[in-house]
């Protein structure tokens, strides 16, 4: 179940990592901005991220898809 609060913080949070405001995070945004969080990446975890986020396959992950994955991204990241 995703919740007001949760989808608020997920807006937050995609802001903050689109860096270049293109209104999409693409795998070296998603580096940058879940490393602090989550320390260093591996690019097998960013394939996975991808993978659960990226529902069109585009390469890029937009808000819509942010929402429906951010609620799985402490499952795909561990
Ligand atoms: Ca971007």
């Amino acid at each position: 179940m995703v919740n007001k609060e949760e989808l608020r913080e997920a807006e937050r949070v995609f802001r903050e990592l689109d860096t270049n405001g293109d209104g999409k995070l693409d795998r070296s945004e998603l580096i940058k901005g879940l490393t602090p969080v989550y320390g260093s990446l591996t690019s097998i975890e960013v394939d996975k991220i991808m993978a659960a986020a990226d529902t069109d396959g585009s390469g890029g992950i937009d808000i819509s898809e942010w929402k429906a994955a951010s609620s799985k991204l402490n499952r795909v990241v561990t």
